[in-house]
């Protein structure tokens, strides 16, 4: 963590734009926000020395990085680092429906694309009948996934050297009880902690049988201790990706939560959103619980649990996919889309800035909310499928995703364009690669429901690793969104994306 803190202070050190300079010799550099990241703890901890030494300590993680890319310009500023590297906390119920298991063996297998700053298991006695897990305490069912974690994790890092130790997961890996302070500890400390960026907090349930919320706890805490304006500070390096167990917190304390996105509703068919995970991704492209994940892919895997009322039920897991950095998505942005679909303000909650999954896409000549989870449904299964390869397989027996570099811009950063209405947009992806050598193929859209013009806008070249597009005359003072999705041709077949938010000026 500490590291991590010094990533926006760290590049400002004049010392590693040298040893930037000196790796991208010339037409070639290593790419990729992974990159640029681990460069800058390297370059962090050298900083004081002097650039030489700080270079010879650059080159191993050079040789042992595997994304070479060619004319790629520029690196993250400040901000991007924030926005495409979450800090996060998770309160589970595990111990209840066995879903929160499922759940976390797919958010564990992510750990590298965020800070986790705790998981709080909330329930003290699992339940007999709904779930078969050997232990009985929702700590210990927790920890126990954590530890099989860290017998992938010499694996996983060969993959991605961002991946926590178990040791950090479980020193963070607390209970939530009702006697325990462990879980409001654990949230005051985060919060407060020096970092520029929000903490996102995940509820995956809090009901029969668990605790109240921690984070419930944490804020009539905060409130009682410092009053209205420590509260309201506090409060507002909050986000929520998440179940509401929040009482007078969500609905009458003032201030609102900065951002809420709901993720679990409304309903759809008399069921809560959550439901319809199941239905829309468990088997997209081709997916085999059994085959990819159970068997044959550790002992984290194979602790998946099938007994769950709909077949991959995993009805938390939205929650977090809504925060991994695709290239395509923003956290602060619900209307844009993401691997958990797209939403929108909540009409009962007029002025705050609340979402939920009622914004519709239209997909092969029908608008439905369920399309904006299922335009990513394959996707996000091949690489959850890729990941659990890497829990068991050496780098070069799994595949990566492409690393996809945006009109000379790498990372995953969000692209903005100012132009003129009558004007034409350029878009390349020149320099974009694959770590493992795979054929590479392009498609550009035009995404009309995440913009504010909110009509497809005509591309030329969609399917090439450039194309351009004429800004509409009536799109003044509107926004167009262009998706880059590129598809290698490995095993399971991954995506890398960007995006491209037009800002049309006002004539
Ligand atoms: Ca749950
Ligand atoms: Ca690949």
């Amino acid at each position: 963590m500490q590291m991590n803190r010094k990533v926006a202070e760290t590049q400002r050190e004049g010392s590693d734009d040298m040893i930037w300079q000196f790796l991208t010799f010339g037409s070639f550099r290593l790419c990729g926000f992974a990159f640029v990241k681990r460069c800058d703890m390297q370059c962090d901890m050298n900083r004081r020395r002097n650039a030489v030494g700080a270079i010879a300590l650059a080159m191993p993680i050079v040789a042992a990085t595997w994304m070479p890319c060619a004319l790629a310009q520029g690196r993250p500023n400040d901000a991007e680092v924030d926005a495409t590297r979450p800090r996060l906390i998770v309160e589970t119920d595990a111990g209840g429906d066995p879903d929160d298991e499922q759940s976390m063996v797919r958010f564990l297998v992510y750990a590298s694309e965020w800070d986790v700053e705790g998981i709080i298991a909330n329930r003290p006695k699992a339940r007999d009948g709904e779930n078969r897990n050997r232990v009985r305490d929702g700590l210990g069912v927790v920890r126990a996934m954590v530890e099989a974690y860290g017998q992938c994790h010499a694996r996983l890092v060969e993959h991605d050297p961002r991946f926590p130790t178990a040791k950090i997961l479980l020193e963070r890996t607390v209970s939530g009880y009702e006697e325990s302070d462990d879980g409001v500890r654990l949230i005051i400390a985060a919060v407060d902690r020096d970092d520029p960026r929000p903490v996102w907090f995940l509820n995956w349930g809090t009901d029969n049988g668990a605790a109240s919320s921690s984070l419930k706890r944490a804020l009539d805490r905060v409130l009682a201790e410092r009053g209205p304006k420590g509260y309201a500070a506090f409060k507002n390096k909050l986000r929520l990706s998440s179940y509401d167990k929040f009482d007078g917190h969500t609905t009458k304390i003032e201030p609102a939560w900065k951002l809420w996105v709901h993720t679990f509703q409304p309903e759809i068919d008399r069921q809560r959103w959550y439901h319809r995970f199941s239905a829309i991704t468990a088997t997209a492209g081709g997916f085999d619980i059994e085959r990819d994940v159970r068997r044959d892919h550790g002992p984290l895997g194979a602790m998946y649990p099938t007994n769950t009322t709909h077949r991959q039920k995993e009805g938390d897991t939205m929650t977090f996919l809504y925060l991994v950095p695709t290239g395509m998505n923003d956290p602060n942005e619900p209307t844009w889309g993401s691997w958990a679909g797209r939403y929108a303000l909540r009409e009962d909650q007029p002025g705050k800035p609340y979402y939920w999954a009622t914004a519709k896409d239209a997909l092969g000549g029908q608008a439905h909310r369920e399309n904006t989870l299922r335009r990513w449904a394959a996707h996000l299964q091949n690489d959850f499928r890729a990941r659990m390869d890497w829990c068991v397989r050496p780098r070069a027996g799994a595949n990566h995703p492409p690393n996809v570099v945006l009109n000379e811009r790498d990372g995953k950063a969000i692209l903005r364009i100012s132009a003129k209405p009558g004007e034409t947009v350029n878009l390349s992806a020149a320099g974009t690669n694959d770590p493992d050598g795979n054929r590479l193929a392009y498609e550009w859209i035009s995404y009309a429901e995440a913009g504010t013009y909110g009509k497809a806008v005509d591309i030329s070249g969609r399917d090439g690793d450039s194309a351009s597009a004429t800004i509409p005359g009536d799109a003044d003072g509107k926004s167009i969104h262009f998706i880059l999705t590129v598809t290698d041709d490995g095993q399971p077949p991954l995506v890398g994306y960007r995006r491209a938010v037009i800002d049309v000026e006002r004539e």
